[in-house]
């Protein structure tokens, strides 16, 4: 698939807050990450990513090998603890995150040189574009 390295920035986002409500994110919270414009750089060594989500406000960083589970603080999200695992599924980069929440994941791929994302919790799914910088 291609490579979802480099720096982008985000063009739509759709259903953030219901994702964020579904995460039992604070109203407060909710209001101030609605206004951000997020970006995302993302690294890669063979089976190793650093994807790093930036704002003014605050940043959220995972590292991680593809098939192999790790242990995820959501320090700053929600803050909790989940067993996460990243796999490809076809040209979809997709991580299960497993815990207190139910069907909790993401999900990231290129289509048209852009760089989707889709962000899922319990029935809701937040849907993110980002082009390239
Ligand atoms: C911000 C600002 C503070 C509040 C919230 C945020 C949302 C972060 C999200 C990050 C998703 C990261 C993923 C990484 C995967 O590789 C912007 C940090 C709620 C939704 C999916």
């Amino acid at each position: 698939p291609a490579s979802l390295c480099g720096t982008w920035d985000i063009i739509s986002n759709v259903n953030l807050d219901g994702y964020m409500i579904a995460l039992g994110i604070s109203p407060n919270l909710r209001k101030i990450a609605l206004k951000l414009k997020q970006k995302k750089v993302i690294e890669q060594k063979g089976d190793h990513y650093i994807i790093k989500t930036t704002s003014t406000f605050r940043n959220y960083t995972i590292s991680f090998r593809v098939g192999q589970d790790f242990e995820e603080f959501t320090k700053g999200l929600d803050n909790r603890h989940v067993k996460s695992l990243v796999t490809w599924e076809g040209n979809k980069l997709v991580c299960e995150q497993t815990g207190e929440k139910k069907n909790r994941g993401w999900a990231h791929w290129i289509e048209d040189d852009k760089l989707h994302l889709e962000l899922y919790c319990d029935g809701e799914v937040c849907s993110q574009v980002f082009k390239k910088k």
